[in-house]
């Protein structure tokens, strides 16, 4: 199942020239100085502030592999529009809409949508911006090759009538290439999504709890497409229903020899995502997961961590939260005390019948109410310890409306003198047309992350030894994600624009470049 496309060597688009900087047939290597700032409160109440500097060696393996993606939860509403997508871009579709013609695109993908600052032209001092793709060399969308499992075994086609999100014209276009395509059998345990889901379950693996031999053949089914298609590397990523949490029981899922010994021992309290992230930390295939359930338990954590597994999450920030990451971002740091956050959707998709389930609910609830603390936290000149702004969320199934989600926000602030400032704001989207091209950056960006190698500056120069990967905990998808999962016991960032520039200098620091620092005193001091 799924679709072969050919795997592409993409070549730097530019040459950085500087010292620090090398070149080989096979690798970027770059020595880049990585400048912070610590500081120290001492007992005689001064405070030392000091800037530090660490010099580290990054190498980026250049060869683009030949990539797949295993997406659990083929066939819903972001499986089947994602697919749909990829396809219509790789072979640029056009289709009539009634607002005229349509061409394949990208949109929403910050990989594919959006630029990125390079530098200033040396003659005339402008900025040069270039997309995003080209900063380094990544895997190209149309060359993906897409498969996966579902509870559903219905065809990628019908699926994609029953999702009811793209126009007709379009899926006419792509309903044969579709129509082949039909989901690999998954693992259902009822007790974790909503009963409401029941009638779709006839795609069964036989078992309705963890168990070794679930694990053993989503690892078979990972290494079987890997074989089938040529893959050189297999993404997997859970844009399945949303579970209800998993208990923590000590024994249980704390560790990752409990997990293990809890899944042999068929143990209630695993679900079905925590099966896949294990097989798959199992087959070294990075696992994403794009809802908002505590699929990573602190032993599915370690496990990677044993590894040198990746893995990312949770829950993709498409519209609601991700302006919320923005906009309380600038009202805090415009110096509004902003004191309430009141933020109503509803939608009649299938992920909104699962939702309308009170424990699937309340983990949504979860992802979607914490994404302000840290800017909260930060700000002890509007707010005093452990205070908070009043912040509620509400999600209603209105099936009429279908995949058109709307979202009603109003955010209420403090401002000058007692005085008040309330924002109002309604947002109308297909909630799958935003979601989806974010399946796309999680895998190209965490495709990429499995090239960086890093090690403390070395002058052995070319030497490879002491290079180590990045931490199992891919934070650096933080931009995509509502409660984004951050290495054990490091502070999690919400805010979207720090999001975007731990990114964007993450890669520049790949090619040698200073983080882009904005203040553009060429053009101020003269
Ligand atoms: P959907 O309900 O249309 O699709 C989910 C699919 O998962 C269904 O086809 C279902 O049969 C399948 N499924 C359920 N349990 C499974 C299992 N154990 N193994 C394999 N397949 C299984 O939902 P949609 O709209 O595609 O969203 C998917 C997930 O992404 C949901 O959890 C949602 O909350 C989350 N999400 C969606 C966003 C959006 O804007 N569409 C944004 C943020 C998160
Ligand atoms: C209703 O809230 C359903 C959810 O699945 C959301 O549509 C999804 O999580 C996207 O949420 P947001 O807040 O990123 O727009």
């Amino acid at each position: 199942n799924g679709t072969a496309a050919s795997g592409s060597v993409a070549r730097p688009k530019f040459i950085v020239d500087s010292p620090n900087v090398v070149y080989t047939d096979s690798e970027i290597r770059s020595k880049y100085t990585y400048r912070t700032t610590t500081v120290t409160d001492r007992e005689d109440g001064t405070r030392v502030v000091t800037p530090k500097e660490t010099v580290y060696d990054f190498k980026l393996e250049t060869k683009v592999p030949k990539v797949g993606v295993m997406l659990v939860g083929w066939g819903g509403n972001n499986g089947t529009t994602i697919t749909a997508g990829i396809i219509a871009n790789r072979r640029g579709l056009v289709w009539e809409t009634r607002n005229g013609r349509q061409t394949a695109n990208y949109y929403g993908s910050v990989v594919m949508g959006s630029t990125l600052k390079l530098g200033n032209d040396s003659k005339t001092g402008q900025e040069v911006n270039i997309p995003f793709h080209d900063v380094l060399p990544m895997v190209h969308p149309n060359d993906l090759v897409i498969g996966g499992w579902d509870i559903s075994g219905m065809n990628l086609a019908d699926a994609m009538d029953r999702a009811q999100v793209l126009e007709p014209t379009l899926k006419s276009l792509v309903r044969k290439e579709l129509a082949q395509m039909v989901p690999l059998p998954s693992i259902y345990y009822p007790d974790f999504i909503a009963a409401n889901q029941e009638d779709r379950a006839d795609n069964l693996i036989p078992g309705s709890k963890a168990s070794l031999a679930h694990v053993e053949q989503i690892r078979k089914d990972i290494r079987e497409f890997k074989f089938a298609n040529n893959l050189d590397k297999v993404i997997v990523q859970w844009t399945a229903n949303t579970e209800r949490y998993a208990d923590i029981i000590p024994g249980v899922n704390d560790t990752a020899d409990n997990l293990l010994k809890a899944i042999e021992a068929g143990h209630e309290e695993v679900s079905p995502s925590t099966v896949f992230a294990v097989a798959s930390i199992l087959e070294n295939a990075p696992f994403i997961n794009g809802s908002p359930q505590n699929t990573f338990v602190p032993g599915c954590i370690e496990l990677a961590e044993r590894q040198g597994a990746f893995i990312g999450g949770d829950d993709f920030k498409s519209g609601q939260t991700k302006m919320k990451s923005a906009l309380v971002d600038f009202l805090i740091n415009a110096g509004i005390k902003l004191t309430s956050i009141a933020s109503y959707n509803h939608l009649g998709n299938n992920d909104g019948k699962n939702l309308s389930s009170h424990k699937q609910f309340r983990s949504k609830e979860i992802s979607k109410s914490n994404v302000v603390d840290d800017m909260v936290a930060a700000n002890a000149v509007l707010y005093k310890k452990d205070e908070h702004p009043d912040h509620v969320v509400v999600i209603k199934y209105i099936p009429a409306v279908g995949d058109s989600k709307r979202a009603m926000d109003e955010y209420h602030a403090e401002i000058f003198l007692g005085g008040h400032q309330t924002i109002s704001m309604a947002n109308v989207c297909e909630d799958s047309l935003l979601a989806s091209p974010l399946i796309i950056d999680l895998v190209v960006i965490a495709e990429l992350m499995t090239r960086i190698q890093w090690r403390p500056h070395s002058d052995e120069g070319e030497s490879a030894k002491g290079y180590k990967s990045f931490h199992s905990v891919l934070s650096v998808l933080s931009y995509m994600l509502k409660a984004p999962l951050t290495p054990p016991g490091t502070p999690v960032v919400n805010a979207l624009a720090k999001q975007r520039a731990a990114l964007a200098n993450i890669f520049r620091a790949c090619i040698g470049l200073e983080p882009e620092s904005d203040m553009t005193l060429e053009h101020k001091l003269f």
